[in-house]
């Protein structure tokens, strides 16, 4: 489901068509979480390996596309909180979500949760896969993963097979393992959780 299948990227123009006989497949990804969780944050670290501060942006999206294989692309779509309407258009196409949690805002783990519950329902005839992201681990007072499995309901809310890692956008720390266990899901058809 919404797997584009298009010829190898490194195919230049003029060359013959017909040599390669690489597919790269086009995973399309959508970004979400609640406003300041991270996403653009972990969009640029996966993007450019670099921590960018984040500022307001004019645009409600922004698409990246990252090479992960030679025949593998995750086209990530960031998409602005507030604009639920292009949100429920582009879960309903994805092949993954990544969930991205502030993990020193408890004081919005009950939004996170009925966050979680809306996405679940948008998705409910979807065979996606949740990448969660429990963000912000490098500060101190982020909360340990036990509390946030609990306090977010990630296991009870999502009727989807989900994977949970704790990162930083900050450090970079625990991205590449939160992206392996998508890459796993895809090419090995792996379905491990936490
Ligand atoms: N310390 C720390 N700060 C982070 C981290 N990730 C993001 N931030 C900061 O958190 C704030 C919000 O980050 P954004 O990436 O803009 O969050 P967002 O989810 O894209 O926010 P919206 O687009 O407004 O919904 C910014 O000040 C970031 O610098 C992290 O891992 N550690
Ligand atoms: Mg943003």
């Amino acid at each position: 489901m919404g797997c584009i299948a298009t010829r190898n990227k490194f195919l230049k123009d003029g060359e013959d068509k017909d040599v390669t006989s690489v597919i790269t497949n086009k995973k399309k990804i959508v970004l979400a979480g609640l406003k300041g969780s991270g996403k653009t944050s972990i969009l640029q670290r996966l993007k450019h390996n670099t921590f960018i501060q984040a500022v307001p942006e004019g645009s409600s999206m922004s698409i990246e596309q990252i090479s992960i294989k030679d025949d593998l692309d995750f086209l990530i779509y960031d998409i602005d909180h507030q604009n639920k309407k292009q949100q429920t258009c582009h879960l309903a196409e994805a092949d993954a979500v990544i969930y991205v949690i502030d993990s020193t805002d408890i004081q919005n783990m009950w939004r996170v949760k009925e966050d979680l519950t809306r996405i679940s329902n948008e998705m409910r005839y979807s065979e996606s896969v949740v990448l969660v992201l429990f963000n912000k681990f490098d500060l101190e007072d982020a909360l340990d993963a036990n509390t946030m499995i609990q306090e977010t309901g990630v296991h009870s809310e999502l009727d989807l097979d989900v994977f949970i890692q704790k990162c930083s956008a900050k450090s970079g720390q625990g991205l590449q393992e939160g992206l392996d266990k998508l890459i796993n899901y895809f090419v090995r058809g792996q379905k491990s959780g936490f």
